[in-house]
């Protein structure tokens, strides 16, 4: 799927701004409100969550639908173009209408989706009303309990004459933020147009070759031109499909990025797609970019901030990236949803290497407080399969051209052990099919939560293996000499496998501004020393090749007693200040280089 772009056949416009909005009260709506102005709309901004932009629990814990508004008059001299409505992401799910007429639904919070609307749009006024759904369950990605309760929450008493307020009960640890969370554009394309274009680039010695594909709409000749940054014509190309080669090849390399140009023309129509030519390679024990063994620096994340919730930040997304650079990382994971795809061209520029995860956290009915009794067999009782499947698909569909991508993971912390056959039997096709949508190939992981790891059949079956580990906070906690034990144990454990393993996760919540000359849990000093026992053991093992720590920032979660004003393992506080942790990778990440720390 193309990202909307302003050029000489294509226009472009921005539906960013203040758009009318209603809370809806009870779970369901009327369809037929969305055919006129609403009554006494308030006012909401777009791109963002809209739990925060308002005061009061019927924002912030609002459960079900929203109604969002706004005029979509468009110029006369656009119709005789193509035209269509994308969104970037609206959370969780979205029904779309034009002047009353439903014109597209979309289930799922964190991908694009877009509608051509030429046959919707009258001549003159046109209302534009999307309606948006955040109610998270058992059949949606991320998971939410229908049991009600959570982790954090802890079970909710059922007490006779008491009625507990109607909310989203995440089966994770991040706050349900929803809305039109990424951008609303108009983009227009002539009737004959370009769908898709794909790129898989091959490096022999100092040459490349690419591979392409350009999926049109029409009849008419394809035609390439590949250019360098400086706007020089290297290759070109003819037709829907073949290769071109490029001499010379500049390679795209972590922190350091080269994109070529590739502009494609078919009969009016013109779209340039960025391309940086790397490779990706599993060897043995190695994660290899570009031929070398490359060590993973950095964080799982969030797309988290004050006001904006979830909502799409480009300032937050150049600040956060300038940050990962201050302190010496290369890398980090879209935890644990897939990011907007402004984030993902930037890390294209950028040269920030990417794991791209899709949202399917909480896979997972045997966590925390909620689960209670005996094990269950989350994979009998979950309805996430084809919805996951789309997910896998819609995601690698969307990033296959990206350069920094490197890895997909198709899941965090799901159940694996609990009924590790179970497990594999819906995890396998997935690793099969991420594998077959991407055309690149890139390696396939799951990231493995802190669990039994001797019955787990699952992650053995993946590229990597990825842990997310907290010896030292949840298990051991305080006492970071047996957790040290405990994670030498474990990685000896994997070692066997023979396969490359890094951290995905692993931290420990800490106050900022809390200090100790004894270092206790929660503190700042604590923080690092957790951090220090951890190294200490991974950096003998020489398959351990990464350490992505748990968070780049603190984030707003669901109020609950494990968590005082939302999760604080931020390496950073949420407004971005650094805590004494910073410092210490900063000292540590500019030592180890990106690549061959381990050989
Ligand atoms: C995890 C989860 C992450 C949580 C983190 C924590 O393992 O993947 O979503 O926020 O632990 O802080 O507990």
């Amino acid at each position: 799927m193309l990202y909307p772009k302003l050029n000489t056949a294509r226009g472009l416009i921005d539906l960013s701004g203040v758009w009318n909005f209603k809370l809806n009260h009870g779970e369901d709506f009327d369809e037929a409100i969305t055919a006129s102005p609403l009554s006494e709309p308030m006012t909401i901004a777009v791109p963002a969550s809209y739990n925060d932009q308002k005061e009061g629990e019927s924002f912030r814990d609002h459960y079900g639908w929203v109604l969002y508004q706004r005029c979509l008059d468009l110029p006369a001299y656009l119709l005789t173009q193509r035209i269509v409505l994308r969104f970037g992401a609206v959370t969780q799910s979205a029904k779309v209408y034009i002047n009353g007429q439903k014109i597209c639904e979309h289930k799922g919070g964190f991908l694009p989706f877009e509608v051509e609307i030429n046959e919707f749009l009258t001549a003159g006024n046109n209302l534009l009303t999307v309606a948006v759904d955040n109610r998270i369950d058992l059949s949606t990605l991320p998971v939410g309990s229908e049991k009600g309760g959570n982790m954090l929450t802890g079970l909710i008493p059922d007490l006779p004459g008491v009625t507990p307020k109607k909310q989203n009960y995440p089966n994770f640890d991040f706050f349900n933020y929803c809305g039109i969370t990424r951008p609303v554009k108009i983009y227009t394309t002539p009737k004959d147009y370009i769908k898709d274009i794909t790129l898989i680039p091959t490096v022999s010695g100092s040459d490349a070759q690419i591979q392409y594909q350009v999926e049109v709409e029409g009849q008419g000749d394809v035609i390439l031109t590949v250019c360098d940054e400086e706007g020089k014509v290297v290759a070109e190309a003819t037709g829907t499909s073949g290769s071109f080669n490029i001499n010379n090849v500049h390679l795209w390399q972590p922190l350091n990025a080269y994109l070529y140009n590739i502009k494609v023309r078919f009969c009016e129509d013109e779209y340039t797609e960025t391309l940086g030519v790397r490779t990706v390679e599993v060897r043995g024990k190695e994660f290899l970019i570009n031929g070398k063994p490359f060590y993973f620096k950095g964080f799982g994340k969030h797309e988290d901030s004050p006001f904006r919730g979830r909502g799409m930040d480009e300032v937050l997304n150049v600040k956060d990236i300038s940050l990962m650079r201050w302190i010496g990382a290369n890398s980090f994971r879209t935890s644990h949803y897939p990011y907007a795809e402004e984030m993902m061209l930037l890390c294209d520029r950028e040269g920030i290497v990417v794991i791209d995860e899709t949202p399917a956290v909480g896979v997972n009915l045997n966590f925390g407080a909620a689960a209670g009794g005996e094990p269950q067999d989350t994979y009998r009782i979950i309805r996430t399969k084809e919805h996951h499947e789309d997910v896998i698909r819609d995601m690698i569909c969307r990033d296959k051209n990206r350069a920094c991508v490197v890895m997909w993971s198709i899941a965090n912390e799901s159940d694996t052990t609990a009924f590790p056959d179970s497990a594999v039997d819906y995890y396998k096709p997935l690793y099969e099919l991420a594998h077959q949508c991407d055309p690149q190939n890139r390696p396939v992981t799951i990231v493995g939560v802190q669990n039994d790891f001797a019955k787990d059949k699952t992650l053995p079956l993946m590229d990597v293996i990825c842990l997310n580990r907290y010896y030292g906070w949840y298990v051991y906690g305080g006492d970071l000499q047996a957790a040290k034990q405990a994670l030498k144990i474990e990685l000896d454990y994997w070692e066997k496998l023979g396969k490359p393993l890094m951290f995905t996760e692993y931290g420990a919540d800490t106050v900022a501004g809390l200090h100790a000359a004894t270092p206790t849990m929660f503190t700042e000093e604590y923080q690092v020393e957790f951090y220090e026992a951890v190294h200490e053991i991974t950096d003998r093992y020489d398959y351990f090749i990464g350490e992505q720590v748990w968070n780049f920032a603190d984030f707003a979660t669901i109020q609950g007693i494990m968590r005082v004003d939302g999760n604080k393992k931020g390496i950073f506080t949420r407004d971005r200040r650094p805590k004494l942790a910073a410092h210490y990778f900063k000292k540590r990440w500019h030592r180890i280089p990106d690549f061959g720390y381990k050989s």
